[in-house]
């Protein structure tokens, strides 16, 4: 599918291709690494292979720019959200190298998370919604932090959809250090988006919650039966302002505060800067507050949702928000601050624009100045132009209210310019050039287009210049750095939720398919297609590598990623220790322990049955890579030390017997003798 089979453009390329390589070689031309004076025969077997494996021009270009040696750095990281898998997903770019899977709201065994390490439990737990252990988590939205609203490397961020968290991850050991429940919220789908100097992290709801005035929503405990007319008055969604700290890259409750929105499902929530600074934007659906009800004789959801001609782009003025709960105008709720609907109407937080009906996505040009949503049903992306909007608002030329008070803007008022896309049009990204990527859902296409002044100069503005085809059913797409003042251009990368007959058939349940674009020339042309045998990515962000200056090893030794500080439980090689000892009555069996090829020490550990057992381990090397895990068999405990790392495993020693612990990672020819035995003897 997508690739033109023509022999004749094969043997021509084939042709001038070994020309080349010859003529370079004849003139002594040896600046490529493949061409020494070898070149000739170099350039016959490089000719052999494309034959042999009946390439086309197209694949062995794609190929030459893609393949990345072993060695050499990719140019730019993607941070990819995991979908349903619950983690982050960590991509090379060009090369579509998986690096990482993240765990952030799932267990994950390799990085011992959630499996008796201390750290990752408290994690999960914290992050929990007080009614149960939340083990799943749907990753929609990454970000990473930023400084003067640039991409800076520091942190990363991700949303779980599913149970409205946010988590924060530290780009210096790609490890998650933080996961927060929004409060008063159900489900989440704007963000996480960071304020231009990561103040905020912003984050929106997405389906409403119930919610008793005054009291908000909490998860098991508030009750509002679902009528058409409970869901206008009691529900309600919200937009939240996550205060970030970036020394311990902890997400602060305290200082945080959320706008209280009407019951329309709120989409993607993007912050800006330059001229949209102090300001967000999030699109909403059904504004027509359907509820549903197939079985009690009302049209569906999605019939009932798709009623209007218009929805509402939701202009959220965060820093007069900020102001007001500095003034006290707000209400305390389920531990954070939230300005009230009828306030954000009345006070200048909140306004509405009409956009076409059931939108998708919303992004901001490089230069802040324009807002783009995708059309979803209707085949063409709406520009909203900031200037236009701020001047609407200080002349108060509303077209009148919603039904909950807030301001409604006139659409003609705040329009830049529709562009006609492919069917079904969800997400924009840009590039360095001032131009626009639109992933076009039904068409299966990626439609570029040119934006207008000042991102765009040329005398072609707001017009359609391109489109490529897609395999399949595109959502997100991802440009280098967009949805920054400073694109990269270069590379796109379609995130495709049907791959349908690009790879072997694994069954009925099929991975997605990444497809990497280049973007740099005036056709876009793509490169590769990347299967994603996990979940169902959404959106993704990429990074110049040389932004980031990961750890490479833990340092100084017995360092506990969690605090960023030494550990007190790290010891050094000698002292080794078993302690028992009680605690609030009950009996600990305290051990501190040490890692290193091949050894751990103590390798026995005598505990009583219904003993909290509680290992300190250290892995006390300080070589690159020499990470040492640490499992108990039967046990279900899993950590995975570093070097340099301390951290803690705890787990109730309920079954008596002897069970094996060892080192899961193949360290040293002696790997399989660092092994142990917890021995636990009867009560
Ligand atoms: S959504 Cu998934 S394709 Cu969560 Cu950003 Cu549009
Ligand atoms: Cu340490 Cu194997």
């Amino acid at each position: 599918m997508g690739v033109v089979k023509s022999n004749s453009s094969r043997r021509k390329f084939l042709s001038v291709l070994s020309a080349g390589l010859v003529a370079g070689a004849a003139a002594g031309f040896t600046g490529g690494r493949l061409l020494t004076p070898t070149a000739p025969p170099l350039g016959k077997e490089l000719v052999e292979i494309i034959e042999q494996r009946k390439l086309e021009l197209i694949h062995a270009r794609a190929a030459l720019k893609t393949y990345v040696p072993g060695g050499w750095k990719d140019e730019f990281l993607m941070i990819s959200s995991g979908g349903h898998s619950g983690q982050v997903l960590v991509i090379g770019v060009p090369s579509m190298r998986l690096l990482k899977v993240i765990a952030v709201f799932t267990p994950e065994p390799w990085q011992g998370y959630g499996y008796g390490d201390v750290k990752t439990m408290k994690l999960l737990y914290k992050g929990s919604n007080g009614i149960r252990l939340l083990t799943l988590g749907d990753t929609h939205h990454p970000e990473i932090s930023r400084t003067n609203a640039e991409y800076d490397g520091e942190w990363a961020f991700i949303g779980d959809k599913l149970n409205a968290r946010i988590a924060s991850i530290s780009l210096r050991d790609f490890e998650t250090k933080d996961i927060v429940k929004l409060p008063n919220t159900q489900t989440q789908h704007g963000g996480a988006c960071a304020t231009p100097n990561t103040e905020y992290v912003a984050c929106g709801s997405q389906f409403p919650a119930p919610w008793e005035p005054g009291k908000g929503y909490k998860p098991g405990k508030t009750y509002i039966k679902l009528t058409e007319k409970n869901f206008e008055e009691f529900f309600r969604g919200t937009a939240n302002f996550i205060a970030f700290d970036r020394k311990t890259g902890r997400f602060d409750l305290s200082r945080s505060f959320q706008i209280e929105l009407p019951p329309y499902m709120q989409d993607l929530e993007v912050v800006g800067w330059g001229p949209s600074d102090g300001w967000a934007f999030m699109n909403s659906i059904n504004t027509e507050l359907h509820i549903g009800g197939v079985l009690e004789g009302k049209p569906s959801l999605e019939v009932g949702a798709s009623k209007n001609d218009f929805d509402y782009l939701h202009i959220i003025n965060w820093k007069r928000a900020e102001e007001l709960v500095r003034q006290g105008k707000y209400v305390e709720m389920n531990g954070i601050k939230a300005v009230p609907l009828d306030v954000a109407a009345k006070e200048g937080v909140l306004f509405f624009a009409p956009e076409p009906k059931s939108p998708h996505g919303c992004d901001i040009s490089p230069s802040g100045r324009y807002v783009v949503i995708g059309g979803k049903l209707a085949p063409a992306v709406t520009i909203y132009d900031v200037e236009k909007i701020k001047d609407a608002i200080r002349n108060q030329r509303f077209a009148g209210t919603d039904r909950y008070g807030v301001p409604v803007l006139r659409f003609e008022d705040v329009k830049a310019a529709q562009i006609e896309t492919s069917l079904g049009p969800l997400h924009n990204e840009f590039d360095d050039k001032g131009r626009g990527y639109v992933s076009c859902f039904i068409g299966n296409t990626v439609d570029q287009y040119t934006l207008g002044p000042p991102d765009y100069t040329g005398d072609k503005p707001f017009t359609k210049i391109g489109e490529i085809p897609i395999h399949y059913n595109v959502g997100h797409i991802c440009t280098t750095e967009s949805n920054s003042p400073s694109p990269k251009g270069k590379y796109l990368i379609a995130l495709n939720k049907w791959s349908v007959d690009r790879f072997v058939d694994v069954g009925p349940l099929l991975p997605q398919n990444f497809q990497l674009i280049d973007i740099s020339g005036d056709k876009m042309e793509l490169l590769y297609d990347m299967p994603i045998g996990i979940g169902e990515p959404h959106y993704a962000k990429m990074i110049l590598t040389t932004k980031l200056k990961p750890w490479e090893v833990y340092s100084p030794v017995g360092f506990d990623p969690e605090t960023f500080e030494v550990s007190p439980y790290a010891i050094k090689k000698g002292q080794e220790r078993i302690e028992r000892k009680q605690e609030n009555g009950k009996w600990v069996t305290e051990v501190y322990a040490t890692l290193i090829r091949s050894t751990i020490t103590p390798d026995i550990i005598r505990v009583k049955q219904g003993d909290l057992v509680r290992i300190h381990l250290t892995n006390v090397e300080t070589t690159k890579d020499a990470t040492h895990a640490f499992a108990v068999s039967e046990y279900n405990v899993m950590a995975s030390v570093e070097p340099g790392e301390t951290t803690t495993v705890e787990f109730v020693a309920d079954v008596s017997g002897v069970f094996c612990f060892y080192c899961v990672e193949f360290c040293s020819p002696l790997h399989l003798e660092m092994a142990g035995w917890l021995e636990v003897e009867p009560d």
